[in-house]
């Protein structure tokens, strides 16, 4: 359902820009006690650090080998759409391998380093709110595969950072079976050398999945509370106590934070709406508008919302409740599945689940997911087979109305899963239909689908900054469509300026987006960076179609860390491309109003 996801993330307001500072204050009594050879150091040590313009002796910012160890030298970064620049051909090695590895842009997450600050995205009453001075204490599990070591550490800091250590028990990192040689190698040194005692490595000696995976780390877990996170988080100001308090106020409560957006291109940390957890036949998650009735209590904005499902990465379970509802199907691999059934399985046997407003976590959204099963099977198919043949009871039909060749699939052995919704008592499917998620449709004669008032959060049109044409300075050219400039995939071309042509005119908004004659975004492509940019559908979630107009009149795309650039500023063809910024004439754009 990543696709999902990334569909509400673009229906989202995009993040802004704001210029967000990140500081690297090192964590008391943390100190490296041993350093890592120099060339893993970050090249600046305090102050702000400038993303480097342009000269090779500046330019690393972090360390653009890749996943290596850094040190926690205390620092400042100042954050800003142009830190994925690229300047040479190492760097574009860990920007493209990142992409390859882990569908994200590693480049600017090696550059993050381990600490940041993000954006406190709650709503503004969250602040005045108080919590029980005697809350559980949790064990965070974080469990990962293959995952980008900078993207890990930042997780594991941001949670060091922003607990207070009397509530957090431990961490346990759960490392299923990864190849990468550096989370063979140094992360265990890293663990042992520059992180409390109370983080701890478990190493599953063959892949499991995350399923699998969460249930070993949980095992080894002895704090009252259990949080799960995916490796690519970070933690936000006061996340832990709002999800620590209705666990203490009832163990059968289970809470999710509300999941912010950081940008896989740009790492740019966002505030997501308030939004609940649902499904559909095809029995892929997906979210939900919030029903006006949940959210008219006197607590308003900051209120505790049901949620009929979990998105299934970050939650917050009292431990002997997780133990005595069943933990997850251990028949379950690899990916999917595990949170429709975890949801189902509280709401029918006698628990809750609530989403969280004060309580924010953010977390990188690819828009796909970079690893296979290790058989390269289904697993998505295979573990919603389980839990439909489990949990769903006669309607299970509506899931094989749509996927009928899964009917006589193979689903193993499901009979102790059945035996705990015995043992358990659980309440039929349709219970849960009736009661937690009337909204779902259900076509057929016994449809009547209750039509809920769900609040419509008006979608906000990015501001315009200027409107004019692109000039190229040394052609004394005007960027323009190739052919028609409605014709979406569309090339761009310099072409001679024509003053009284509409189809010459570009908007630039708030936004960064580059838009020609009011329709189409000028858009590069992530994978495939060296493919000239293309006219696009503005998707309106930044990077790909984010631009900045920055020193000697460089024209900059932010996702690819390149400059835009006329390829022969000689040939009357007049194509352009993205290159390293170099400063050179053929990059030198005016934009005039
Ligand atoms: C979402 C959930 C994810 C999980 C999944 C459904 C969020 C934010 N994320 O997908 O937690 O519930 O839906 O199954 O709600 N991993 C392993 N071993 C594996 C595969 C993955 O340890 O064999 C780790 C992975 O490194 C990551 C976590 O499991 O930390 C979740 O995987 P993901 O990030 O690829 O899943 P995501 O966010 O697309
Ligand atoms: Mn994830």
């Amino acid at each position: 359902y990543s696709n999902l996801l990334a569909l509400v993330a673009t229906s989202l307001p995009l993040p802004r820009e704001e210029t967000q500072s990140f500081k690297n204050v090192p964590i008391k009594g943390l100190e490296p006690q041993r350093p890592f050879p120099k060339k893993f150091y970050p090249r600046f040590t305090r102050g702000p650090v400038h993303i480097p313009e342009l000269q090779q002796k500046e330019n690393k910012i972090g360390n653009s080998l890749g996943n290596h160890i850094q040190d926690p030298v205390k620092r400042e970064v100042e954050f800003s759409p142009e830190m994925g620049m690229i300047f040479n051909e190492e760097d574009q090695e860990v920007r493209d391998l990142g992409y390859q590895k882990h569908a994200f842009n590693m480049l600017i997450s090696n550059r993050l380093g381990y600490h940041r600050e993000v954006p406190d995205t709650r709503d503004a009453k969250c602040r005045e709110k108080s919590y029980p001075a005697d809350l559980p204490s949790a064990s965070v599990v974080i469990c990962f595969y293959n995952e980008a070591l900078s993207a890990l550490l930042r997780t594991v800091h941001s949670v060091l950072d922003r607990t207070p250590a009397h509530l957090l028990h431990e961490i346990i990192l759960v490392d299923d079976n990864s190849e990468l040689a550096d989370l063979k190698k140094d992360l265990g040194e890293y663990v042992k050398t520059q992180l409390p005692k109370t983080t701890k490595l478990v190493r599953n000696e063959k892949r499991e999945g995350l399923i699998r995976g969460r249930m070993i780390g949980a095992s080894h877990a002895t704090g009252k509370v259990l949080v799960f996170l995916d490796s690519h988080c970070e933690v936000n100001e006061m996340w832990l106590q709002p999800l620590l308090t209705p666990i203490r106020e009832d163990h059968r409560t289970v809470v999710c934070p509300v999941i912010d957006i950081i940008s896989a291109d740009t790492l740019t940390y966002s505030s997501s709406p308030v939004v609940r957890g649902g499904f559909n036949w095809g029995l892929h998650f997906k979210w939900d508008l919030v029903p006006l009735a949940e959210l008219e209590g006197p607590e308003g904005a900051t209120a505790p919302i049901k949620s009929p499902t979990m998105a299934g990465g970050l939650f917050a379970m009292d431990r002997e409740y997780f133990n005595e509802l069943g933990q997850y199907d251990s028949g379950m691999d690899i990916w999917g599945g595990e949170n429709l059934e975890i949801s189902f399985r509280i709401w029918m046997c006698g628990g809750r689940l609530l989403i969280i407003p004060c309580s924010r976590v953010g977390h990188i959204f690819r828009k796909r997911r970079p690893y296979g099963s290790p058989g390269g099977q289904d697993t998505m198919a295979h573990n919603s087979l389980r839990l439909a043949h489990v949990w769903m009871d006669e309607y299970k039909e509506q899931y094989f109305a749509l996927r009928p060749e899964l009917r006589m699939r193979n689903y193993g052995n499901i009979t102790d899963r059945v035996e705990l919704r015995k043992r358990l008592n659980c309440k039929s499917f349709k219970w849960y239909l009736d009661n937690i998620y009337p909204e779902m449709q259900i076509s057929g004669p016994n449809a009547k689908a209750p039509q809920p008032v769900f609040i419509n959060r008006a979608q906000k049109r990015p501001k315009i900054i200027q409107r004019g044409r692109l000039y190229h300075l040394q052609t004394n050219k005007c960027l323009v469509a190739q052919g028609h400039p409605s014709q979406k995939g569309g090339l761009v071309v310099v072409r001679e300026c024509d003053y009284n042509d509409q189809n010459q005119v570009w908007i630039y908004n708030e936004d960064h987006e580059l838009i020609l004659n009011n329709l189409l975004c000028l858009d590069v492509s992530e994978t495939r960076s060296s493919d000239p940019p293309r006219l696009m559908k503005c998707h309106g979630s930044g990077g790909s179609q984010q631009w900045t107009f920055g020193k000697n009149n460089r024209l900059y795309q932010v996702s690819v860390g390149q400059c835009l650039k006329v390829v022969d500023p000689l040939s009357h063809k007049g194509y352009v491309t993205v290159a390293i910024c170099d400063g050179s004439l053929p990059q030198q754009w005016h934009f005039e109003s």
